[in-house]
């Protein structure tokens, strides 16, 4: 006779799932902001610019049933004259080429289909993986939703999302686990790393010039975030509960350099506060910013 014991069914766990995941879609769609949402903290810059990112930016999501490896790259722009832009798309055509599980193409509702989206779509047909289509900000008004309409009898899944607000996006995170394997070797490797942030392919240092270059993004006019990077010099534990951080902002021309400190240096003062206060919460420590402005016509080349 079996004991009671032996007649029980031990619950099985259910099976983990791990893999990669590419996002794709033209700039300013909220590739970034998502991927902020999705893993709960910030790891990547967004603005209301085009081209905030600009090296793909790969971070981690675990929970419950599994591991996803995202690669967040920079959206790629219609026309790249420029030599940044020529560089941005370049890393980012080279990113699409990597082996993923699952393709997310996201386009933005609120804004008109031209012939910048039909390169990126041109660029995603040609990836044969699971793809989904991401409709984004769907807390603004859907202008021009009937223009994305045609892609829907494209992609096998579609999903309506607001990346701002957090809308809908535990169904299409269901979705993506769905669709992943059980084992992935990219992940794997990752893992082995144990990543204590989940940021994979950037530094403490690169991570606080990137913020440094969000605030230049957030706060100065329309063409100048463009000439612009920032680096950092040095970090500095100073005390245990005291870092200092020395760091620059990169312009190509004096008339820029002049307009990002402004009058009597009120706009630096500016930037580099409001940056502070971010690394400051970023890293749980009290930061001073030693942060100044300097014209350096070939940043670019070294990007
Ligand atoms: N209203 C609204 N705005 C959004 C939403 N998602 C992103 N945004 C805004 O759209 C702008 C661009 O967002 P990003 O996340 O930087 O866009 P991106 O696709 O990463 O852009 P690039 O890095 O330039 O390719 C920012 O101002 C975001 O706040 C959304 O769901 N609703
Ligand atoms: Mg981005």
């Amino acid at each position: 006779m079996k004991s009671e014991r032996q007649d029980k069914k031990i619950p099985t766990a259910p099976i983990k799932k791990e893999g990669t995941v590419l996002l794709i879609g033209r700039p300013n769609v909220g590739k970034s902001t998502f991927l902020n949402t999705l893993i709960g903290r910030k790891v990547a810059i967004t603005s209301p610019k085009p081209q905030t990112t600009r090296s793909p930016i790969k971070a981690m999501y675990e929970d419950e049933r599994g591991t996803i490896v995202f690669t967040d790259t920079p959206g790629i722009f219609g026309k790249a004259e420029d030599k940044l832009s020529k560089k941005i798309n370049s890393k980012t055509l080279l990113t699409v080429k990597e082996n993923v599980d699952v393709v997310i193409y996201m386009v933005d509702q609120s804004r008109k289909r031209d012939f910048e989206e039909g390169k990126v779509l041109g660029i995603v047909r040609k990836i044969d993986k699971p793809k989904i289509l991401v409709i984004n900000k769907v807390d603004l008004e859907a202008k021009f939703l009937p223009q994305y309409k045609f892609l829907e009898d494209e992609f096998d899944h579609v999903f309506y999302i607001s990346a701002l607000q957090d809308k809908h996006i535990k169904p299409l995170t269901d979705k993506i686990f769905e669709l992943l394997p059980e084992k992935n070797d990219t992940v794997e490797y990752y893992k082995s790393l144990k990543p204590v942030y989940p940021l994979l392919n950037m530094d403490s240092r690169t991570f606080i010039a990137e913020l440094i270059r969000e605030k230049v993004f957030l706060g100065m006019g329309e063409e100048i975030p463009y000439t612009t990077t920032a680096v950092i010099d040095e970090i500095i534990e100073r005390t245990p509960k005291l870092t200092y951080i020395k760091a620059r902002i990169l312009t190509t021309e004096d008339r820029y350099k002049r307009m990002i400190i402004g009058s009597k240096g009120r706009k630096i003062k500016e930037l580099g506060s409001w940056a502070r206060k971010e690394i400051a919460l970023a890293t749980g420590k009290k930061i001073y910013l030693d942060l100044t402005v300097e014209t350096d016509p070939h940043w670019v080349e070294m990007y």
